[in-house]
């Protein structure tokens, strides 16, 4: 099912032509409205005439975050604080938030976005829609609130954190859709197993999870422990939200990447190098239709690569892989590069263990070490008397990611629950180098 099949199903020639439109206009619009653009693209010696062909985006300069922070909290808004709807924020983990405002129209255009999202999930106004996203500053309560609102579906606002009410409210106002994050799915399935709920048994049919890095193998996971079809959805505040980019239920490979309202691009987070679809980079996106917040050239740091085949479901929108991780949560072990999710990944594919896992770095004097936390599960611990078995797990799991990821790690199994639940967006990682 397709929300606007005039754009999502735009033929490439007519959808280029009107991202170079908009990219026109935005690139003006800017350079006219915001300082800090004028004063890049001089810099950059670029003229927004000079922009005539999509591959002319190349020549302007990229906006990175610490240009947000450098101008915080409003200072790269192109309307004035009048026709700001809207205000929210990211924390994020160094220095200040990002704020990010919203007029009128860019809250109408998320709101269609995020029904598209929806709809591409098979979601239609006969749902309930339990929605688990954090409702305040952060984007994805109140994105996904208004998409569902503007599909016509039943929303239930529960927002984040009270798991055993969210369990009663799963019950009790029997929701067809669960949105929130993917670790809090696991936690909400786990809690509402041991109150002796059958999770399996809910109306719940579909999930739309996001916000933080997850795995193949944890998706499986979710779908089991509840019964779903679980999608992937993706967003960031800076360029909107949620709802940038949306899996849809035929494809399931990739997110579907709402290319009529932003042009991406994937580079070489190293030479800022264009890569071709295909080639694992770091995600750059420029808005074409924001007014209030547009972004040219924006460095997410989110590592993804672009599918550029047809997808079954007839979008021709590009899709983008699922998120490796950030650039900025890699860890490098002893010279070797790895992301969290790609541990998880190996995790994941050995028996006996749970999705529950934590990543501790340290040094111990100029080396890193990495020491890598995870549950066992109940029966393997109910039977573990034997020291034996635990032993031969920790050797697999050791060998595992020194085999599939080139890394030594000592590992520490633990007991069921012992580690720390998400209500939200989840850390995997400690970093105890910092301090
Ligand atoms: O997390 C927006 C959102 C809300 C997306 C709800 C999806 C669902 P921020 O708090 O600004 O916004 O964080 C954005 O989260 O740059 C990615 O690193 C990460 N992220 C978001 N979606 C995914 C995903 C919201 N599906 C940052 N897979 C992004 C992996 C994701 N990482």
């Amino acid at each position: 099912m397709i929300y606007n099949e005039d754009f999502e199903t735009l033929p490439r020639e007519a959808l280029e032509a009107l991202q170079l439109k908009r990219l026109r206009q935005v690139t003006e619009r800017v350079y006219h409205t915001v300082a800090f653009y004028r004063r890049a693209f001089d810099e950059a010696g670029v003229k927004p005439d000079d922009i005539r062909s999509l591959t002319d985006l190349r020549r302007l300069p990229f906006t990175t975050k610490k240009d947000l922070q450098d101008n915080y909290p409003f200072g790269l808004f192109a309307v004035p604080m009048s026709s700001i709807v809207r205000l929210h924020a990211s924390s994020g983990t160094t220095g200040r938030a990002t704020v990010v405002g919203y007029t009128k129209r860019d809250i109408d255009t998320w709101s269609e976005l995020m029904a598209r999202c929806f709809v591409a999930a098979s979601v239609t106004k006969n749902d309930i829609i339990h929605n688990a996203y954090g409702y305040g500053l952060f984007t994805g309560g109140l994105g996904v609130h208004y998409g569902a609102e503007r599909l016509g579906a039943s929303v239930i606002p529960i927002s984040g954190g009270n798991t055993k009410r969210q369990i009663m409210i799963l019950q009790d106002f029997g929701p067809t859709v669960i949105c929130c994050t993917p670790s809090y799915a696991l936690n909400l399935a786990e809690q509402g197993r041991s109150m002796g709920v059958d999770m399996e048994a809910l109306k719940l049919r579909v999930g739309v999870f996001g916000a933080e890095p997850w795995s193949d193998t944890m998706r499986q996971q979710i779908e089991a422990s509840l019964n779903i079809t679980a999608l992937n959805i993706y967003g960031l505040s800076e360029i909107m939200g949620p709802g940038v980019a949306m899996e849809c239920l035929e494809g399931r490979e990739g997110m579907h990447i709402f290319e009529d309202h932003f042009l991406v691009e994937t580079i070489d987070p190293v030479s800022g190098e264009v890569l071709p679809p295909g080639e694992q980079g770091e995600l750059v996106f420029t808005t074409l239709t924001k007014e209030a917040f547009p972004l040219i050239r924006y460095r997410t740091r989110d590592i993804s690569r672009l599918f550029a085949a047809p997808c079954r479901c007839g979008r021709t929108l590009y899709r983008m892989d699922r998120v490796m991780g950030r650039s900025d949560d890699m860890l490098i072990i002893r010279g070797v590069n790895v992301f969290p999710s790609q541990i998880e990944a190996v995790l994941m594919g050995i028996e006996g263990l749970e999705p529950h896992y934590q990543l501790i770095v340290d040094r111990a004097g100029t080396l890193d070490t990495l020491e890598v936390q995870v549950e066992v599960t109940e029966s393997l611990f109910a039977n573990a008397d034997e020291v034996k078995v635990l032993q031969r797990l920790d050797r697999r799991i050791t060998k595992d990611l020194k085999d599939y990821l080139g890394i030594t790690a000592k590992v520490k199994l633990v007991e069921p629950k012992s580690l720390q639940r998400s209500e939200g967006k989840i850390s995997r990682v400690i970093d105890r180098r910092k301090i």
